[in-house]
Protein backbone atom coordinates (compact mmCIF):
# COMPACT_ATOMS: atom_id res chain seq x y z
CA UNK A 1 0.00 0.00 0.00
CA UNK A 2 2.90 2.47 0.98
CA UNK A 3 4.20 2.00 -2.42
CA UNK A 4 1.16 2.40 -3.86
CA UNK A 5 0.85 5.71 -2.57
CA UNK A 6 4.62 6.86 -3.00
CA UNK A 7 3.93 5.94 -6.90
CA UNK A 8 0.78 8.18 -7.01
CA UNK A 9 2.68 10.73 -4.87
CA UNK A 10 5.28 10.67 -7.72
CA UNK A 11 2.95 10.64 -10.29
CA UNK A 12 1.35 13.53 -9.40
CA UNK A 13 4.42 15.14 -8.95
CA UNK A 14 5.14 14.29 -12.65
CA UNK A 15 1.65 15.94 -14.08
CA UNK A 16 2.51 18.96 -11.94
CA UNK A 17 6.27 19.37 -13.42
CA UNK A 18 4.55 18.71 -16.75
CA UNK A 19 2.10 21.45 -16.48
CA UNK A 20 4.86 23.62 -15.51
CA UNK A 21 7.41 22.68 -17.90
CA UNK A 22 4.01 24.04 -20.57
CA UNK A 23 4.16 27.38 -19.03
CA UNK A 24 7.68 27.40 -19.28
CA UNK A 25 6.72 26.67 -23.39
CA UNK A 26 5.13 29.76 -23.02
CA UNK A 27 7.77 31.87 -21.80
CA UNK A 28 10.59 30.59 -23.80
CA UNK A 29 8.68 31.87 -26.63
CA UNK A 30 8.66 35.33 -25.35
CA UNK A 31 12.19 35.08 -24.72
CA UNK A 32 12.53 33.99 -28.51
CA UNK A 33 10.76 37.31 -29.37
CA UNK A 34 13.25 39.63 -27.14
CA UNK A 35 15.49 37.63 -28.93
CA UNK A 36 14.22 38.10 -32.28
CA UNK A 37 14.47 42.66 -31.56
CA UNK A 38 17.87 41.78 -30.25
CA UNK A 39 19.03 40.68 -33.77
CA UNK A 40 17.43 43.14 -35.64
CA UNK A 41 18.72 45.73 -32.98
CA UNK A 42 22.51 44.08 -33.84
CA UNK A 43 21.93 44.01 -37.67
CA UNK A 44 21.34 47.73 -37.54
CA UNK A 45 24.09 48.55 -35.40
CA UNK A 46 26.20 51.26 -36.52
CA UNK A 47 30.22 50.90 -36.64
CA UNK A 48 32.21 53.43 -35.50
CA UNK A 49 35.69 53.84 -36.44
CA UNK A 50 38.62 55.70 -34.77
CA UNK A 51 42.17 56.26 -34.45
CA UNK A 52 43.87 55.83 -31.16
CA UNK A 53 46.67 55.13 -28.71
CA UNK A 54 46.47 51.58 -27.49
CA UNK A 55 46.56 52.76 -23.25
CA UNK A 56 46.30 49.91 -21.39
CA UNK A 57 45.07 46.44 -22.13
CA UNK A 58 43.10 43.81 -20.07
CA UNK A 59 43.08 40.76 -22.07
CA UNK A 60 41.82 38.25 -19.02
CA UNK A 61 38.75 40.48 -19.11
CA UNK A 62 38.65 41.59 -22.76
CA UNK A 63 38.96 45.40 -22.23
CA UNK A 64 41.73 47.72 -23.41
CA UNK A 65 41.66 51.93 -22.90
CA UNK A 66 42.16 53.73 -25.71
CA UNK A 67 42.96 57.84 -26.21
CA UNK A 68 41.01 57.90 -29.36
CA UNK A 69 40.95 60.97 -31.61
CA UNK A 70 37.00 62.59 -31.90
CA UNK A 71 34.87 60.07 -33.24
CA UNK A 72 31.66 62.20 -35.54
CA UNK A 73 29.54 59.58 -35.68
CA UNK A 74 28.72 59.62 -31.98
CA UNK A 75 30.18 63.33 -31.58
CA UNK A 76 32.81 62.41 -29.19
CA UNK A 77 35.44 64.64 -28.65
CA UNK A 78 38.66 63.09 -28.14
CA UNK A 79 39.09 61.03 -24.88
CA UNK A 80 40.62 58.25 -23.29
CA UNK A 81 38.29 55.36 -22.18
CA UNK A 82 37.64 51.69 -21.71
CA UNK A 83 36.25 49.54 -24.61
CA UNK A 84 35.30 45.60 -24.44
CA UNK A 85 36.79 43.46 -26.77
CA UNK A 86 34.85 40.29 -27.53
CA UNK A 87 37.01 38.85 -29.79
CA UNK A 88 40.97 38.05 -27.96
CA UNK A 89 42.49 37.29 -31.50
CA UNK A 90 42.49 41.61 -31.62
CA UNK A 91 44.75 41.59 -28.76
CA UNK A 92 47.52 40.43 -30.90
CA UNK A 93 47.06 44.00 -32.48
CA UNK A 94 46.11 45.70 -29.05
CA UNK A 95 49.79 46.73 -27.94
CA UNK A 96 50.14 49.31 -25.50
CA UNK A 97 51.81 52.89 -27.12
CA UNK A 98 51.09 51.41 -30.44
CA UNK A 99 48.48 53.53 -32.31
CA UNK A 100 45.83 51.91 -34.03
CA UNK A 101 42.80 52.36 -36.09
CA UNK A 102 39.68 50.65 -34.39
CA UNK A 103 36.05 50.17 -35.63
CA UNK A 104 33.75 49.76 -32.77
CA UNK A 105 29.99 49.35 -32.02
CA UNK A 106 27.83 50.26 -29.04
CA UNK A 107 26.00 47.10 -27.29
CA UNK A 108 23.93 48.05 -24.22
CA UNK A 109 25.90 50.03 -22.42
CA UNK A 110 29.39 48.79 -23.67
CA UNK A 111 31.55 50.18 -26.62
CA UNK A 112 33.19 47.01 -27.85
CA UNK A 113 36.25 47.02 -30.44
CA UNK A 114 35.44 44.71 -33.45
CA UNK A 115 38.48 45.38 -35.36
CA UNK A 116 41.55 46.85 -35.17
CA UNK A 117 43.90 47.98 -37.89
CU1 LIG B 1 35.35 58.08 -25.96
Amino acid sequence: MRLTAALALIFALFISTLANAQSGGMKDMDMKDSGNKHQTQESTAITHQTTAVVKAVDAINGKVTLAHAPVESLNWPAMTMGFAVKDKTLFDKLVIGKKVKVEFMQQGSDYVVTAVK
